[in-house]
């Protein structure tokens, strides 16, 4: 039986079934048994999202919003069905405030463009963190040269916390967007996003999280949080690749211009001019991905039917025993110690490139990445070229732990 369909413990969750739910897991890595460790980067998928796709392509496909025929009408109520998912995911007032993206990247590119950018002068300052990844950095850059708009970074510590003093001074006159990363990708910290758009709403200043680390793993409740904008990626909230969400207040959307024109995206088109439709539609210009985000209708579903508050208390626990257990290795350093931590574990090996040890983990079945996790100045900021990180998803284990722990150990003493 799957893990949704049954009664699931809300406390101990029943993880040899959420893991008989993952296909993928039951194969093997090299000769080994596959320890996914790297779901940061994507997670895996349960057999109900690939059902749901499967299901779109092989019983009712078809274009959406376009149709009289009964494929279209079928395809347009799974396609909008989703959406009322994500709206009750993120706990948003309307369906009409989830605007369907390819992910975060462009969701945050949609903002910068049609949101922040017409409201910039020169001078102007957009606000980030040190610890953003490349995709809450470089498309205010690029919102920065068009308009003369500065770049604002606030400091954070060398435990990977957000220096608050130092945000907070750095919300003034001429802040106009505040843009930051719920939970990171490359350190793990938790943020105090309460606290931090609080302080930015308090100066009337709009604020976007990106919430790519943050959905898969805790309740994210976008009205209790009081944020003008909440972006996630379905590939990593146990959903399908290209399809994520940007959550926006509606009278935010409704005065945004439209970030791609085209079709779906109109009310009426002239050569002398046209009007745009109402959002979500205005910002989802031409087919979209359908199958996709009924994947993610799926996926948001699974969650929810394990139970997000379990998932999040469940992983926290794991997550601060693998920090713990991964510390204790000879040799091993983290990167990062947070006052908080979910999702993810960066660490360096003496002697060893990150690089070789995500290769010989890999020779024993274990994924994980190494590299510059999308966040040079991060890494800069530690001193570090790369990382090796552990990340874990809904479906790890205690003894998924131990493994990465033998296997350290294993590469310390070739190393040593
Ligand atoms: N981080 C990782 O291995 P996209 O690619 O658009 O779905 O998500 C981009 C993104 C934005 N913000 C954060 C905090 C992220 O972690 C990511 C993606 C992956 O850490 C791939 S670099």
């Amino acid at each position: 039986m799957s893990a949704v369909e049954g009664a699931v413990d809300p406390v101990t969750l029943d993880i040899d079934r959420i893991r008989s739910d993952f296909p993928v897991l039951r194969r093997e890595v090299n000769g080994r048994p596959l320890v996914y460790l790297d779901s940061a980067a994507s997670a895996q998928k349960p057999q109900a999202v690939i059902d749901a796709e499967l299901g779109c392509y092989s019983r009712y496909y078809a274009n959406v919003h376009r149709g009289v025929h009964t494929l279209s009408q079928e395809a347009t109520t799974a396609f909008e069905g989703a959406r009322d998912q994500a709206k009750a995911f993120l706990n948003a007032h309307s369906e009409r405030e989830v605007v369907f993206v390819r992910g975060v990247t462009e969701a945050i590119n949609l903002v910068a463009h049609s949101f922040v950018a017409p409201r910039l002068d020169p001078g102007d300052e957009i606000l980030i963190t040190h610890m953003e990844h490349h995709s809450n950095i470089v498309p205010w850059q690029l919102v920065c040269e068009r308009t003369g708009a500065v770049l604002r970074v606030a400091p954070i510590t060398d435990q990977g916390d957000v220096d608050l003093d130092a945000y907070r001074a750095l919300i003034g006159p001429r802040t106009r967007f505040v843009s930051i990363v719920h939970v990171s990708n490359a350190l793990g910290t938790v943020n105090p996003v309460e606290e931090m758009v609080a302080a930015a709403r308090a100066a009337g200043v709009p604020v976007l999280l990106d919430g790519a680390q943050a959905a898969p793993h805790m309740a994210v409740d976008v009205r209790a949080l009081d944020v003008d904008f909440y972006a996630f990626s379905g590939h990593k909230a146990y959903g399908p690749t290209g399809i994520g969400v940007l959550y926006g207040r509606y009278n935010h959307l409704a005065q945004m211009i439209p970030y791609q024109g085209g079709g779906d995206m109109i009310r009426r088109v002239s050569f002398e001019g046209t009007d745009y439709a109402d959002p979500p539609a205005r910002f989802e210009a031409g087919t979209p991905n359908i199958a996709g985000a009924i994947g993610l209708g799926a996926a948001l579903e699974y969650i929810d039917a394990v139970g997000r508050e379990a998932i999040a208390a469940r992983e926290e626990a794991l997550v601060a025993r693998a920090a713990e257990a991964v510390a204790g290795v000879d040799g091993v350093r983290l990167i990062g110690e947070p006052q908080r931590r979910a999702g993810a574990v960066s660490f360096l090996m003496d002697d060893a490139h990150p690089n070789d040890v995500a290769m010989m983990l890999d020779e024993q079945g274990i994924a994980i990445r190494a590299g510059h996790h999308c966040a040079q100045p991060l890494m800069e900021r530690f001193g570090v070229p790369a990382t090796a990180r552990a990340s874990f998803g809904i479906y790890n284990t205690e003894a998924e732990i131990e493994a990465l722990v033998t296997g350290l150990e294993k590469i310390r003493r070739l190393f040593a």
